[in-house]
């Protein structure tokens, strides 16, 4: 596609960037689930319950039965692209985008809310997040740690655990200790190295991983932990993290590095190895998941991370570079972190 015609589709799904000049005027303003108001959360919820329960739209991959599970199985499929590489801030930026794009299909067309988890480090058991109501439902219970309550109970999901696929509950298991690891000085070290190398390996294995760990269950599972709803919120805290370290000196607007995939061959991979005995049990993509694969090198013509690396959605919105995604009000995107 012309990238002038990328851009007038990109504008139309995120309506304050304008394609002509590539302008960002009134940015949208994210904000934290716990600043939104009653009304926002109940749109959000609504739209996040049509996702999870409207049939495969793409068709692209054949083991997702609804609009959700192409969402999380995009995230199955680039597991190994988009983690302890280069391409984890990037990617997870456009993911959010791309569910952006997923929660307008279904009417919701308020700003991304985002989860300030330093609020609730140490006691992720009581955040307003895990609200039955006005939140994701809470801890799991029983033998599968189902989440027993909230809006998104009996809506399944076809995609992992890991590189497997099979319909199951959304789960998760809150450790409150672990979260302790989420609060305000903890992401003030994570944003504090000079160069995007050294942040993103430490907002990765900081604040990124401990919330996931904190989480647990489909949450732990780097494979698949995009099936639970929740995951966009937590993430939306890690590109906080990247937007505030960028703020500090305009360079890092365009400053990128590392590798664009780990090996399939091996297996999935953490950057520091502490989850290696738990990725055994994920497994490895399997022939036809790689088929599917976009190629990691796609624009980079190489081994490494560049500008001109190609974000894939598989067709759910146009594909972006990361030129395209590394100013949150470049104009591609237009926005801003409250
Ligand atoms: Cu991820």
């Amino acid at each position: 596609m012309a990238k002038w015609i990328q851009l007038l589709v990109s504008a139309a799904i995120l309506g304050t960037a304008t394609a002509a000049t590539g302008n960002c005027t009134s940015p949208e303003v994210r904000k934290s689930w716990h600043d939104i108001p009653n009304s926002q959360k109940t749109a959000y919820i609504k739209a996040q319950q049509c996702i999870l329960s409207s049939p495969a739209k793409e068709g692209k991959i054949p083991w997702a039965k609804t609009r959700w599970d192409e969402f999380a199985g995009l995230h199955q499929l680039l597991a190994l692209q988009i983690h302890s590489t280069g391409n984890f801030l990037p990617y997870h930026r456009y993911f959010l985008n791309i569910h952006k794009h997923l929660l307008n299909e279904c009417g919701y067309n308020d700003s991304l809310p985002y989860w300030d988890e330093t609020r609730d480090a140490g006691s992720f058991s009581k955040s307003p997040l895990f609200d039955k109501t006005y939140g994701f439902g809470g801890s799991g219970t029983g033998s599968q740690n189902c989440v027993p309550d909230g809006p998104y109970v009996n809506l399944p999901v076809n995609i992992g655990p890991g590189f497997k696929n099979q319909p199951r509950c959304i789960n998760r298991k809150i450790t409150d200790f672990l979260s302790t690891q989420c609060g305000a000085s903890y992401v003030k070290s994570a944003v504090a190295p000079n160069n995007y190398n050294d942040a993103a390996k430490a907002i990765y294995m900081g604040p990124h991983l401990l919330g996931h760990e904190a989480l647990a269950m489909m949450n732990g599972d780097s494979i698949t932990s995009a099936g639970d709803p929740l995951f966009m919120m937590h993430h939306g805290f890690v590109d906080k993290m990247w937007f505030d370290w960028q703020k500090v000196n305009k360079s890092r607007l365009t400053e990128i590095g590392g590798l664009n995939a780990q090996d399939p061959a091996r297996g999935f991979w953490e950057f520091s190895g502490t989850q290696e005995s738990q990725s055994s049990m994920w497994g490895k993509p399997n022939a036809a998941q790689l088929a599917l694969t976009p190629d990691p090198q796609l624009g980079d013509g190489g081994p490494n991370m560049t500008l001109n690396h190609s974000l894939s959605s598989l067709g759910i919105i146009p594909n972006a570079t990361v030129a395209d995604i590394m100013d949150t009000q470049g104009g591609y995107l237009c926005y801003v972190y409250a």
